[in-house]
């Protein structure tokens, strides 16, 4: 069942194997679906958990949607990532081809054993950190007083490396 009205969702992305081209594959499959409304600075960092695979390319993206959150997910975000040639395994942290996670869906705080809104991965990772609240920089973290860019851990925000020219190729093609 769909909700009438429509609500701003964070969509973190994540890959490690041939990244640039399942991003952009994302994206277009994503567009058809959503509005897609900013695209955080791509960030390149090692692979946290194993250091031994492929560095990852990890990005947020802003959208709005009239789906409710199960809806997006199981839906929109899991069928793309099917398409898209997502193995899943027991291992999580197996490379991937895509990864599309819900970090936030406007205000909702979700505790259930499949889906946890915010993603806690947000307190975690930099590149998530980073990403939110570049794409909202005024907003507060659900479930909190705390401001969302107070997530972000400076010293380790300039850590990752920037990819400043395919951030911008995505911005081109999905931003109107
Ligand atoms: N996701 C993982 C495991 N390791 N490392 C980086 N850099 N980025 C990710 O998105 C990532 C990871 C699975 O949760
Ligand atoms: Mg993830
Ligand atoms: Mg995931």
């Amino acid at each position: 069942m769909s909700s009438e009205s429509t609500v701003q969702v964070l969509i973190g992305l994540g890959s490690n194997i041939e990244a640039e081209a399942h991003f952009t594959r994302a994206l277009q499959a994503l567009s058809k679906q959503l509005n897609i409304l900013g695209i955080s600075t791509v960030y390149r960092s090692p692979a946290i958990g194993r250091p031994e695979q492929p560095e990852y390319l990890n990005t947020v993206v802003l959208v709005e949607t009239t789906l409710d959150v199960l809806e997006l997910k199981e839906s929109v975000l899991v069928p793309i990532e099917f398409e898209l040639g997502r193995v899943r395994s027991e291992d999580r942290y197996a490379a991937r081809t895509i990864d599309l996670d819900i970090v936030l869906y406007g205000d909702l705080v979700l505790h259930t054993p499949g889906l946890t809104i915010p993603d806690p991965d947000l307190g975690e990772r930099a590149f998530l950190a980073a990403g939110a609240a570049e794409l909202l920089p005024n907003a507060i973290l659900p479930g909190t007083q705390k401001p969302l860019r107070a997530m972000c851990n400076t010293n380790e925000i300039a850590m990752l490396q920037i990819e400043r020219a395919f951030t911008d190729t995505l911005r081109e093609t999905f931003i109107q």
